[in-house]
């Protein structure tokens, strides 16, 4: 029997999934999580995220991190046989970052099985805090790295991502203005991927190409820093930083004091990359043309790309898929909350809003721009909620909602360049059949529902097996690595109307001048309106 083990570290919870994959048998046989602030209360985080008088700043500790990995394969190793393991992989939250002094190499190397882990962990950090992706401090950071580099557009032309306050660079930036001698006495900075992968292999693992385009500091085509954006983040930063490799690389093997404290074999430890990419093979998206909407308290979209294409003014992020090509991520901030809102300004039941999408016709309801909260694409910095064209009819003020929703998100991953055919919808409001045949329409493309729990952990568990493979010499195709694990509810599929299409493609002209004008004062819309109308009545 061949077992593989995939964790995910995320901000609040350690999540772990153990698939079966012995010839044709392919099922998960154990899937485990436990909350950090429940089962480690005492360092004192909440939603994982340790208390900061600055509300910029989020910070957690790598320390429990550690402590939960422990906890979790003493768990792991009480439910289930595992001296059947082949091959461990991981997936964390992105950005975050461990800063380890010059004791950490022998410390992390020489491992006493008789010892809990955290106890041989203490002395090893040059910052005891680890700044995590919900840090929004860096902003001076951002612009000096970006204005280092020629400027934004530069930076996300070579890195995949503007500068953003969350990602790595701008954090270690920080944290050498702020600490200079801590950071001269840090080692090796690590994100929070590639240290709990060191861990596991009781040897520093390298940083992957999908974690690795989260720090603003590596050259996604190449897939290797980028010399200049290391020099204008932090001296002597090269020698700090892990090297950067493939998403199949081994790291090594667990090391002995996983196999004499647990009983653990000396398995194949992968390397760790970022939630999203392993979400990405967790949601099957392994082939370009099929995408995900995630549409949850922030709705996303995101897919496979074979090229690296960035959107020149930096909208979404590009980073290294774990398949060796690209991945693309946009993200809208006012998702669910804005559906909340609508829904409940106008006094409907999740029943009646679905029946006044069904009860109206296309584009009736006009446009609603739904930045209840500052928008991130496109960039809202004030919000307010914007209407035009609004009907007398209450019931097409939801109309407008989701048809403004999906056009946002079909006009703002356009850049992406990927011929959409398919969307894996996941997230709270997938549920809704009424939203996912305009998201059908709108996009043009079969919407199948797809039910999700652990993505990234599934994603990381099936890495292990293809990397498993590959280091044999016996390569498996992504189609095939993630069969029988990823499929979506096949009576969910919903086509798209090629009418609706039509119309709906007409319409992303008004949709797009009325964002325009919202913006920055672009040309009144009613022009727009007005020559949508005269296309419709010449058809
Ligand atoms: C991605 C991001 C988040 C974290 C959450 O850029 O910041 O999705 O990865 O864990």
């Amino acid at each position: 029997m061949a077992l593989y083990l995939g964790l995910d570290s995320s901000t609040q919870s350690l999540s772990a999934v153990v698939l079966d994959i012995t010839g044709d048998r392919r099922r998960m046989v154990h899937a485990e999580s436990f909350q950090f602030d429940a089962v480690l209360p005492q360092y004192g985080t909440r939603h994982g995220v340790l208390p900061s008088p600055d509300p910029r700043v989020a910070q957690s500790s790598p320390l429990m991190w550690a402590e939960a990995l422990d906890m979790m394969l003493a768990r792991l190793a009480r439910d289930i046989d595992v001296r059947q393991i082949t091959a461990v992989c991981g997936s964390a939250q992105q950005h975050g970052s461990v800063y380890l002094n010059r004791q950490a190499t022998e410390a992390i190397g020489a491992l006493d099985a008789s010892r809990p882990l955290v106890d041989q962990l203490h002395g090893i950090f040059s910052r005891s805090e680890s700044p995590i992706w919900m840090d929004s401090s860096t902003s001076e950071e951002c612009a000096e790295i970006a204005a280092a580099v020629g400027g934004d557009t530069e930076l996300a032309r070579r890195t995949g991502s503007r500068a953003f306050e969350r990602f790595t660079g701008p954090q270690i930036r920080r944290f050498f203005k702020r600490s200079p001698h801590a950071y001269e006495a840090t080692d090796r900075i690590h994100l929070v991927s590639s240290y709990l992968a060191s861990l596991l292999a009781g040897r520093h693992a390298s940083i992957d190409t999908g974690d690795g385009s989260g720090m603003n500091l590596m050259d996604l085509a190449a897939g290797e820093w980028w010399g200049e954006a290391v020099a204008a983040t932090a001296p002597a930063l090269s020698s700090k930083l892990p090297p950067v490799s493939v998403s199949w690389t081994l790291v090594g093997a667990l090391a002995p004091y996983w196999q004499h404290r647990y009983g653990y074999p000396p398995a194949r430890v992968i390397v760790w990359s970022g939630d999203n990419p392993c979400s990405l093979i967790g949601t099957g998206l392994v082939r370009e043309g099929v995408i995900a909407v995630s549409m949850g308290t922030s709705d996303t979209v995101f897919g496979l790309m074979n090229e690296p294409r960035v959107h020149e003014s930096g909208i979404g992020h590009v980073s290294g898929s774990p398949t060796g090509a690209f991945m693309g991520l946009t993200v809208f901030q006012n998702g669910s909350l804005a559906r909340e809102r609508v829904r409940e300004s106008l006094g409907m039941s999740w029943a009646d809003f679905s029946r006044a999408l069904h009860e109206t016709v296309p584009t009736s309801g006009g446009i609603l721009l739904p930045w209840f909260e500052p928008e991130i694409t496109p960039r809202v910095s004030a919000p307010g909620v914007r209407r035009f064209f609004a009907s007398d009819d209450r019931r097409t003020t939801a109309r407008a909602l989701i048809e403004s929703q999906q056009m946002a998100m079909c006009l703002h991953s356009s850049w992406m360049g990927v011929q959409v055919h398919t969307i894996h919808a996941t997230g709270g409001a997938s549920a809704n059949r009424e939203i996912l045949q305009i998201m059908a329409d709108v996009f043009g493309a079969n919407v199948y529902q797809l039910e999700v729990t652990n993505s990234a952990a599934l994603g990381a568990a099936l890495r292990a097996a293809h990397a498993d493979a590959s280091a044999d010499a016996h390569p498996v195709s992504w189609p095939d690595v993630v069969r029988g694990f990823v499929e979506p509810v096949a009576s969910s599929l919903i086509t798209p109307d090629a009418g609706r299409h039509a119309l709906y493609d007409k319409w992303k002209a008004v949709y797009a001048a009325c964002e325009a004008h919202a913006l920055d004062g672009g040309a009144e819309p009613e022009l727009a309106l007005e020559r949508f109308r005269r296309e419709l009545s010449e058809r």
